[in-house]
């Protein structure tokens, strides 16, 4: 793959000088979600596939873009004095926004360059294609410019800055974290309140991580998840009246219940209770994953679908009968609306003896009631974000 892109990029860009190829992962959350912006627990990993890189410094201030994705769009070309958001942008405006967000932060780029980008995550399957794109940029500019102090962990913040300021999605830590971050066969249990986190190897003993995609993406995803967000800060703002929390992630289920009544609005006090009750869910999962209770999260994963369709309504139609159709397969362990929602893509937990068995079941029934054929995909957990040898 690398020395075809890189092929491509001298043929696009000329050859000599010193080129740079990176790789950021997409990830997949098993559970933990709609937390991340709540002070909560996230319980994502990078997966084998993402967005790929290939870069070199230019001697003026122009930067040029390509993504073998979008070959229709050309070479896009731009300058370090046009870091602004645009429409006509495209694609262009995540990695711009990371140039961007890096100089907010202090560091200065006197030369511009040249990027060449190819990504192998499904196009709007809600596995963190925006985001493994930010981190990529991050890691290229790291490298590209000798930004030795620049950590990985700098570059997944540095991604939601540029995401939340730049491309005005108000997303929280979790993706760029998966990306940046990631470990092979391990997730990454992250408390986004301090960003301590800890790997965790998946063993699943014979089972396997069953991504399916409901090939659907509802328009309102970027309003809607503002609008969670929105809600969530509301609920906390009335709790602070009667505890003291910083975050809704630093209650559990107990103390959310002595003092729920404070929540005056029945829509905000059915998101708190979702991100307090996924925050505790997760806790118990990781645990009980540690002591190999694959069953036991199998259970949470199910529990976390359910109160994301009812209390956090980020579920639709779609996914709601990939999981429930999931769910009637005896060997899958736990099958949950994953990312953040609207459509994009379920995970399950899967027997490898009933894998062909629930590709074929849920396929067809979801063909029969949707009229959409679901893609199944049987993933690897991978590392996070590299430069490539
Ligand atoms: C999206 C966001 F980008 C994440 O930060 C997270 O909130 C997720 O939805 C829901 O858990 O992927």
């Amino acid at each position: 793959m690398e020395q075809e892109l890189r092929k491509h990029f001298e043929e696009l860009y000329g050859a000599g000088g010193e080129i740079i190829s990176c790789f950021a992962p997409g990830r997949v959350n098993l559970i933990g979600e709609h937390t991340d912006y709540n002070g909560g627990h996230v319980f994502p990993c990078a997966l084998t596939i993402g967005t790929y890189g290939i870069a070199r410094k230019r001697e003026d201030r122009q930067i040029r873009f390509y993504s073998e994705n979008f070959k229709g769009k050309g070479v896009v070309e731009t300058s370090l004095e046009d870091l602004v958001p645009s429409d006509a942008a495209g694609w262009t405006n995540y990695p711009k926004g990371v140039v961007w967000a890096l100089e907010k932060k202090g560091y200065s780029f006197s030369q511009g360059f040249d990027m060449l980008i190819y990504g192998d995550i499904p196009n709007g399957s809600g596995l963190s294609s925006s985001a493994s794109l930010e981190v990529l940029t991050g890691l290229i500019l790291k490298e590209l410019y000798g930004l030795d102090d620049l950590t990985m962990t700098q570059i997944a913040l540095n991604g939601q800055y540029s995401e939340n300021n730049f491309n005005g999605c108000n997303c929280g830590i979790m993706d760029q974290f998966a990306s940046a971050m990631g470990k092979k066969d391990c997730a990454i249990f992250l408390d986004t309140n301090t960003l301590n986190y800890e790997y965790a190897p998946v063993k699943l003993d014979a089972a396997r991580i069953v991504i399916t995609n409901s090939k659907v993406k509802h328009s309102l995803v970027g309003s809607a998840y503002n609008d969670r967000r929105n809600e969530c800060e509301t609920a906390l703002k009335e709790l602070q009246r009667v505890c003291e929390i910083g975050s809704l992630g630093e209650l559990d289920e107990e103390q959310f219940e002595k003092v729920q009544s404070a929540i005056t609005s029945d829509i905000c006090r059915k998101r708190a209770k979702h991100a307090v009750y996924e925050n505790q869910r997760t806790i118990r999962a990781v645990k009980a994953l540690k002591e190999g209770k694959i069953e036991e999260f199998g259970q949470l994963m199910n529990a976390s679908h359910i109160s994301l369709r009812d209390d956090y309504e980020v579920s639709c139609e779609e996914i709601d009968i990939l999981v429930e159709e999931a769910w009637k397969i005896p060997g899958v362990l736990g099958s949950r609306i994953t990312g953040g929602g609207f459509g994009g893509c379920t995970v399950s937990i899967v027997k490898e003896e009933a894998v062909e068995e629930f590709q074929r079941k849920v396929g067809e029934e979801y063909k029969k009631k949707t009229g959409i054929d679901a893609e199944f995909y049987i993933v690897d957990i991978g590392d996070g974000a590299h430069v490539l040898a």
